[in-house]
């Protein structure tokens, strides 16, 4: 399908399930279920994958899709009465046709914009009128770039609140040798331990167990080193102040069902959130939340993965 500024194809994805495929120069691709506004796949010029998606993941409305980027709103994780991650991840979204202009520094026109408003049930249980637009757009370079934009839509004059996440699963050659930095010296709140606070120590973080921790106040930058890959996920992030890491390791892993047992080894999750202060919006008010992801190869000895570089 293209219209006079981008293109993109609709097709029929596991279970006949309607997607969106995004392709850009070389072998860059990206794809998007209209289920769950749901980024499942983003490829780089060789074609590699760089998402984990779970072999066993479920594609059938209400499971959410395990892997890739769900999204979570307008409720993280059980911050609220609402089911885990609110319910943004299984409804079905629409390719919105007429969205309202969004500036830009992309010059690719591989993007696609899709809108969620609330169902009659999602009013039963979470009583507020808004539009979720989101664009998902496929940059030159093989970046790839999530904006998204909630208005309160309400008529009442009721002002609603909620907290948010782009649950990113990156897909990593072997968990215990990368590293993550740009989260040295933070607090955080430790789902493990009752979200007590903490402060994080000063070196780069690795891996030798389960975590999830929700990090406050974070750069808006952030790298995750796969030394085995030679490959740095670079992510940045705008309107969402946290980041959580999770890795649920072996046992935690043994108790999910569509996640494989050993898959742990290859996947982390790094997400763009705004947790720890939920957002507000009055009747009329957009928030917007940008999350751009870009893998760049790297080397230790051409100090690329100089993570103060990266980070700068
Ligand atoms: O973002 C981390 C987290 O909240 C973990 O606590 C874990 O539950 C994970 O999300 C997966 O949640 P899900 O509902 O997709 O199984």
């Amino acid at each position: 399908m293209a219209t006079e500024n981008h293109s993109f194809e609709l097709a029929k994805g596991i279970n006949g399930l309607g997607k969106i495929v995004l392709r850009e120069s070389r072998s860059r691709s990206a794809e998007v279920y209209l289920y769950g506004g749901h980024v499942t796949s983003w490829k780089n010029e060789n074609g590699e994958e760089l998402l984990y998606l779970s072999s066993k993941a479920i594609f059938k409305p209400p499971k959410p899709i395990r892997g890739g980027i769900p999204l979570c709103f307008p409720q993280f994780s059980n911050l609220g009465t609402l089911e885990s991650h609110g319910f943004a991840r299984n409804r079905i979204w629409e390719v919105d046709a007429s969205p309202p202009p969004l500036p830009t520094n992309s010059s690719s026109n591989a993007f696609v914009d899709l809108i969620l408003r609330p169902t009659e049930d999602d009013l039963k249980t979470w009583p507020h009128n808004f539009e979720f637009r989101m664009r998902v757009n496929l940059g030159s370079e093989g970046e790839l770039t999530l904006t998204s934009r909630i208005r309160n839509t309400n008529s009442d004059g009721k002002p609603f609140t909620f907290t948010f996440a782009y649950h990113t699963y990156f897909s990593v050659s072997d968990i215990s040798e990368v590293r993550v930095e740009g989260l040295e010296t933070l607090d955080y709140l430790d789902n493990l331990k009752s979200r007590e606070r903490f402060t994080e120590q000063g070196d780069a973080i690795t891996f030798e167990s389960e975590i999830d921790k929700i990090y406050l106040s974070t750069p808006t930058k952030i790298a995750i080193l796969d030394h085995e890959k030679k490959r740095t996920f670079v992510v940045r992030k705008d309107g969402l102040a946290d980041a959580v890491v999770w890795n649920p390791w072996d046992k935690k892993s043994k108790t999910i069902s569509d996640l494989g047992d050993e898959d742990y080894k290859h996947m982390l999750c790094v997400e763009a959130a705004a947790v720890e202060r939920p957002i507000t919006l009055k009747p009329g008010e957009e928030w917007k939340g940008r999350l751009e992801l870009s893998a760049v190869p790297s080397s230790y000895s051409s100090g690329q993965l100089d993570p103060k570089k990266v980070l700068q």
